[in-house]
């Protein structure tokens, strides 16, 4: 079938909820993908950051085929021989005691809140039913009902009510707001360490340590969601890590189970993790084997390949070189850190959506996010050459 045979059908059969660009992908290797037309582009997104190790890395791939073999699927009712492994290397790798597995990212961030509530109802005796967290404005943890109950953008709640209750919005990176937001009641904050959909917004220099030290003042618990800026994308381990700053739980996803299938966790302190007893929370597929197997191996390869050396190197190659652009008529601001990176537009002059067009047409695939923002995530294994050519594609689309 030709494309628009493919795209009909998942026009006719498919829901939505999407608005795609026009390219129909079939192929891939590292950072490029290939079209059904035969057409190569650099993928300058990695699945918002799951493809970090790049597409069907050789190792990861290795690794899934082994299991295959072997066993995919117990369920949690019997024990497998890749969870323990796995739930050791990944404490470590977070200097965490305990890991609770799941599968996407908003299903971590909903098994942080559930073992949030409970700790605040058992250990910091808050009423029953009486807990409140702090979130942030322009925040994006998932798309479940209670994760949009606390999400500000009408988009993603619309039609989606009755909401979760327990939630307080302050705006982010505001820490005199978040101070005043605190309740007796207050029993954590959930927090980006840099907003990545809403358009990669770096708090100001101290917000997270000061966030840290307020926790702890006042007995609440810090709840890193890193599922989109953790693993070496923003060029440290964690985008905690640019302020030193430990949270009691992070959230992971996405590229822990390097581009070839979900894997996510909550991984925190026991005190957190212990108030689940056997049957309080669980999921079919939290911590199967196949899933196991390949998040152990995307672990060994971002510290084998030094991916988080290499994400800090060429995140700063990347903003220095597109640096030039801001002012130039179209593009207001360029930034980032690590390989999470983007161009704020002026939208007088041209949408973000029209820029990605057009840098499609150069062979990039962009996205981009509320319009005004152009997100650049490439695999964290892109190599110099590659990057200076997606530069210098970026710097001829990016003109007024
Ligand atoms: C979509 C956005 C990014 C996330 C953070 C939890 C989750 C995500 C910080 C949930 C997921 C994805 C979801 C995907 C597009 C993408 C996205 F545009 F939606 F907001 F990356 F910015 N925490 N982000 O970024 O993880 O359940 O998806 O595994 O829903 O369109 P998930």
């Amino acid at each position: 079938m030709d494309s628009s045979q493919l795209l009909g059908l998942e026009k006719r059969y498919g829901a939505h909820n999407y608005k795609p660009l026009p390219v129909v992908l079939d192929r891939c290797e590292g950072v490029w993908v290939h079209d059904i037309d035969g057409r190569k582009f650099l993928d300058m997104l990695s699945a918002y950051s799951a493809l970090s190790h790049g597409h069907c890395h050789p190792r990861l791939v290795a690794a899934a085929k082994r299991q295959l073999d072997r066993i995919t699927l117990t369920s949690r009712a019997f024990h497998n021989d890749q969870l323990g492994p796995f739930c050791k290397q990944l404490a470590e790798l977070c200097g965490q005691d305990m890991v609770l597995p799941m599968n996407t990212g908003a299903e971590a961030v909903e098994t942080a809140l559930k073992a949030a509530r409970r700790w605040g109802y058992r250990v910091k005796k808050v009423a029953p039913n009486e807990a409140r967290i702090v979130v942030f404005d322009g925040n994006f943890h998932g798309r479940t009902i209670s994760i949009v109950s606390f999400s500000a953008d009408e988009g993603y709640r619309d039609g989606f009510g009755p909401f979760t209750p327990g939630f307080d919005m302050v705006p982010y990176g505001d820490f005199e707001a978040l101070e005043k937001a605190i309740t007796p009641n207050t029993i954590a904050v959930l927090v980006e360490p840099i907003q990545g959909e809403a358009g990669v917004v770096i708090p100001p220099e101290g917000f997270l340590r000061r966030t840290r030290e307020l926790c702890d003042r006042h007995h609440m618990l810090m709840l890193a969601d890193e599922v989109q800026t953790g693993l070496g994308r923003t060029g440290r381990m964690f985008a905690c890590d640019h302020e030193g700053v430990k949270p009691d739980a992070y959230i992971l996803g996405k590229a822990l189970g390097g581009g070839i299938l979900p894997v996510s966790a909550v991984v925190g302190k026991a005190e957190l993790l212990e108030v689940f007893e056997p049957g309080s929370h669980g999921s079919t597929f939290g911590g199967n084997p196949l899933a196991a197997a390949v998040g152990i191996e995307a672990m060994t390869v971002l510290k084998e390949e030094k991916l988080t050396e290499r994400a800090e190197a060429q995140g700063k190659v990347f903003r220095a070189g597109l640096a030039p652009l801001v002012g130039n008529g179209l593009v207001l601001e360029i930034r980032g850190k690590g390989l999470l990176n983007a161009a704020v537009i002026d939208t007088s002059v041209k949408t973000a959506r029209r820029c990605c067009e057009d840098l499609m047409a150069r062979g990039l695939l962009c996205k981009e996010t509320h319009e005004t923002v152009i997100r650049f995530a490439p695999p964290l294994i892109i190599d110099d050459a590659t990057l200076a050519w997606s530069m210098e594609q970026i710097r001829q689309t990016l003109q007024p």
